[in-house]
């Protein structure tokens, strides 16, 4: 098949999925064309199948906004045409739903063609900005117009169907994580540089939003720091990054904590930890925390969203409700007290995310590709 995707091309999960998908659909011998504004940060093979068309957005002193949306639609629209595509994917609503509605219209009136849109929806498209009254009737609308409408977890339909007037069905088609990939062996000499005495590892990864709650991975790390030697690792960065490195300074933990900012290579980072700290206000799913789970790293999780479909109380993690910090620091301080009971966890924790491995999860959107396609699946 020839397969548009549409994302974000940063570090966010949604583009993170989209990107893998494509690479692991283009491994299966499908075409898959990159639709956005930048390569996007996982995009980082060569393969015959993979095509990355660039959106640029010409400049005009008149557009105080430039208009985004509409450069993406005639991007696609060009794309489906002299590329041929049987479909095109988007990834996260806001703008990607609404300007496939666009191209969609223009191909109809063009040639007479209907190339299906698939719609995935993936967090805060819904539960954050989508749900805003500035973006709600067309969030709605495009939604509803999608041939296809998938959300990464069970709770996120649940929350895209209370808050939205949506008369389709919603498909759960869970995130996925390459198990291969992310269950490497900890490279000790990486180990060592972190933690030089053995303490044990704790480590955040998020674009440090608001609903991440990162002051709480400080306030955590503080507490069972008093108890056990640690370290915590800090991937990612965001506008709360400023916030919590004072934090730390305040809390005289900064020689304990490394920020090391936006990373590519999670896999090497990941299996050098003991404990994946994600404390969010929401998730809709908890991609981040999939991937450690995968590297045989067990999660601290608050039980928000889609939290609890991955991260199972008591067997590959904790979770507490969202603040709650005394009850996510003393999960920490009681496992790392019992390194039996923590290697036990670890590879629980390994053989969930087993569950959402890569092959399980790819063949799912291929049957639903297969649904529209205008040959079947070829
Ligand atoms: O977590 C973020 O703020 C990034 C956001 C995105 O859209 O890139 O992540 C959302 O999508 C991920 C992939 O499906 C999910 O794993 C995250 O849980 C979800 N984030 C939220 O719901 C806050």
């Amino acid at each position: 098949m020839r397969i548009g995707i549409v994302c974000y091309p940063t570090f966010g999960g949604s583009g993170v999925l989209a990107t893998e998908l494509g690479k692991a659909l283009a491994d299966k011998g499908h075409q898959v064309h990159f639709i956005t504004y930048q390569q996007p940060v996982r995009l980082n093979v060569f393969n015959a199948n993979i095509f990355y068309h660039e959106v640029r957005v010409p400049t005009y002193p008149l557009f105080d906004y430039p208009p985004y949306e509409v450069a993406l639609a005639s991007n696609m629209v060009d794309v489906i045409m002299n590329y041929d595509l049987d479909l095109l994917h988007v990834h996260y609503a806001i703008p990607h739903a609404s300007a496939a509605y666009m191209a969609k219209q223009i191909i109809q009136q063009k040639i007479g063609r209907n190339i299906p849109v698939i719609t995935t929806l993936h967090g805060t498209d819904i539960t954050l900005v989508g749900r805003d009254k500035t973006y709600e009737p067309v969030v709605t609308f495009s939604i509803n117009e999608s041939d296809a409408i998938t959300a990464v977890s069970e709770n996120l339909k649940q929350e895209t169907l209370n808050h939205f007037a949506i008369n389709k069905s919603i498909d759960v088609i869970t995130n996925f994580v390459d198990i291969e990939r992310f269950s490497k062996k900890p490279i000790d000499a990486f180990r060592k540089v972190v933690a030089p005495n053995g303490e044990k590892i704790f480590l955040h990864a998020s674009n440090f939003r608001k609903v991440k709650r990162v002051d709480d991975v400080v306030k955590i790390f503080a507490t069972v720091r008093k108890k056990i030697p640690a370290k915590l690792m800090m991937v990612g960065d965001g506008p709360e990054r400023p916030v919590i490195e004072e934090l730390a300074r305040q809390l005289h933990i900064e020689a304990d904590i490394r920020f090391v900012g936006k990373q590519e290579q999670m896999e090497e980072i990941l299996p050098v930890s003991d404990i994946f700290l994600l404390p969010s206000e929401y998730e809709s799913f908890g991609l981040a925390a999939l991937e450690a789970m995968a590297a045989r790293v067990i999660v601290i999780s608050t039980n928000a969203g889609g939290l609890p479909e991955i991260n199972k109380h008591g067997e590959t993690g904790f979770m507490a409700d969202v603040g709650d910090v005394n009850a996510m620091s003393n999960f920490a301080i009681n496992i790392l007290s019992n390194e039996e009971k923590l290697q036990q966890m670890k590879e629980a924790a390994y053989q969930h995310a087993c569950k959402f491995d890569i092959h399980q999860i790819i063949p799912l959107y291929e049957k639903l590709y297969s649904r529209f396609c205008r040959m079947g699946l070829s």
